[in-house]
C-alpha cells in the first residue's frame, strides 16, 4: 500500500479473487453518498436547510432537513444498482425495494445521518451503514430478510463528518480508514488496519440520563466518573453523534455507551443500522460490543427500528461495564 491508495482500487484489491466486483461496487457507491452529504453539509447553512420539516419519523424525532436530504441521496445513489435489492433506513418506517429489487444480491441498512442534532452547531455527524447478502435472489424481497445478526454482516462502516471527511469499513478483514481529498473527490486510505487501543481512552455517555438509569448502571458509570475503574483513569468526552463519539473510541480507546433506561429498558439506539455496524467494526479492531447482557453481534432483529443499549469500545472496558452491571 502507498501513500496513493485510493478507495476505489482498494475495494477492489480487498475482494476476494472468486468476487463478482458486485460489493465493491456497492462500497465505491457508498464513497458517493459520503462525497455528496459532505457538501450537502458544508452548504447547508448557506441554503437555509439546517432547520426541521416540521415532521417526525418513525422513531418519533423531529425530523431535520438534512435527514430528508441524506436519506433522498442514498436512495438516489442506489436507485440504478441492480445488485441492491432493498435498503431499510432509519428515516423510513419500512424498507424500500428498489424497482427489479427481486434480482439484488444485497441488502443495505442504514442511518443516512447521525448525529442530526449537531447539524446547526456545525458539529461531527456521520452516516452509518451494514450490508447483508439476501438469503435468495430472485424472489420478492421481504422485511424479514433484514432480520439477520451482525454475524451475517459482508461489510460495514461509517462515514465521519467533520473537520474532516473520513470513510472507516471493513468487509470481514482489517478495518480501513480513508480520509477525503475533497479538492479531487477521492478517498485516500489514512488508516490501515485500526486496532482499538485497550487501558486508555475516555468513558462516553450522556450523564444527564443518570436517574433515569437502574441502581447498578449508576453505580457503573459513577466508578467510570470517579476513576475507579479497573481499567484505569478516563476522561469523560460525549459530542452527542455516535459516530463522532465511537470514531474518537476507536482510535484513541475507551467506551462508548448508551444504557438501557428504567422506563425505556432497550434505551435509543438502533440495532440494525446503528449498533450492528459500528459493532463489526469494533470486533473487527479488537474491541467489544454489548446490549450489556450479550455481544450485541448476536442478537436477531425482530424489526428494523429495534433498540438495544449500547456498550461499545475497548474490549477490557465494556467487559468491566457489563461486568458491574451484573446483567449477563
Ligand atoms: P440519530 O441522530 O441518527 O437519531 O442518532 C442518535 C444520536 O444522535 C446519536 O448519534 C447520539 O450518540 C445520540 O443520539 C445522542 O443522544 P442523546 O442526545 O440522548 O445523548
Amino acid at each position: 500500500m502507498n501513500r496513493f491508495t485510493i478507495s476505489e482500487q482498494f475495494f477492489i484489491d480487498q475482494a476476494s479473487a472468486s468476487a463478482s466486483g458486485g460489493l465493491s461496487t456497492v462500497l465505491n457507491r457508498l464513497t458517493l453518498v459520503a462525497r455528496m452529504l459532505a457538501s450537502e453539509i458544508m452548504r447547508a447553512g448557506f441554503v437555509g436547510k439546517l432547520g426541521y420539516t416540521g415532521t417526525s419519523n418513525v422513531q418519533g424525532e423531529e425530523v431535520r432537513e438534512l435527514d430528508v436530504i441524506s436519506n433522498d441521496t442514498t436512495l438516489q445513489v442506489f436507485e440504478n444498482m441492480p445488485m441492491v435489492a432493498a435498503i431499510a433506513s432509519e428515516e423510513m418506517e419500512d424498507m424500500y425495494v428498489f424497482p427489479d429489487g427481486e434480482n439484488g444480491k444485497y441488502l443495505i441498512a442504514i442511518d443516512p445521518l447521525d448525529g442530526s442534532g449537531n447539524v446547526d452547531i456545525a458539529g461531527q455527524m456521520g452516516t452509518i451503514f451494514g450490508i447483508y447478502k439476501r438469503p435468495e435472489v430472485g424472489k420478492p424481497v421481504t422485511v424479514e430478510e433484514f432480520y439477520q445478526s451482525g454475524r451475517n454482516i459482508v461489510a460495514a462502516g461509517y462515514v465521519l463528518y467533520g473537520p474532516c471527511t473520513m470513510m472507516v469499513y471493513s468487509a470481514g478483514g482489517p478495518v480501513n480508514g480513508f480520509t477525503l481529498d475533497r479538492s479531487i473527490g477521492t478517498f485516500f486510505l489514512t488508516h490501515p488496519d485500526l486496532k482499538i487501543p485497550e487501558g486508555v481512552g475516555a468513558y462516553s455517555v450522556n450523564e444527564a440520563n443518570e436517574t433515569k438509569w437502574d441502581d447498578k448502571t449508576q453505580a457503573m458509570v459513577e466508578t467510570f466518573r470517579r476513576q475507579q475503574a479497573d481499567v484505569g483513569k478516563r476522561s469523560a468526552r460525549y459530542v452527542g453523534a455516535l459516530v463522532g463519539d465511537f470514531h474518537r473510541t476507536l482510535l484513541k480507546g475507551g467506551i462508548y455507551m448508551y444504557p438501557g433506561e428504567v422506563e425505556k429498558p432497550n434505551g435509543k439506539l438502533r440495532l440494525l443500522y446503528e449498533n450492528a455496524p459500528l459493532a463489526f467494526i469494533c470486533e473487527r479492531a479488537g474491541g467489544a460490543a454489548s446490549n450489556g447482557v450479550m455481544p450485541i453481534l448476536d442478537i436477531v432483529p425482530t424489526g428494523l427500528h429495534q433498540r438495544t443499549p449500547l456498550f461499545l469500545g475497548s474490549k477490557g472496558d465494556v467487559e468491566e461495564a457489563v461486568r458491574r452491571m451484573g446483567k449477563a
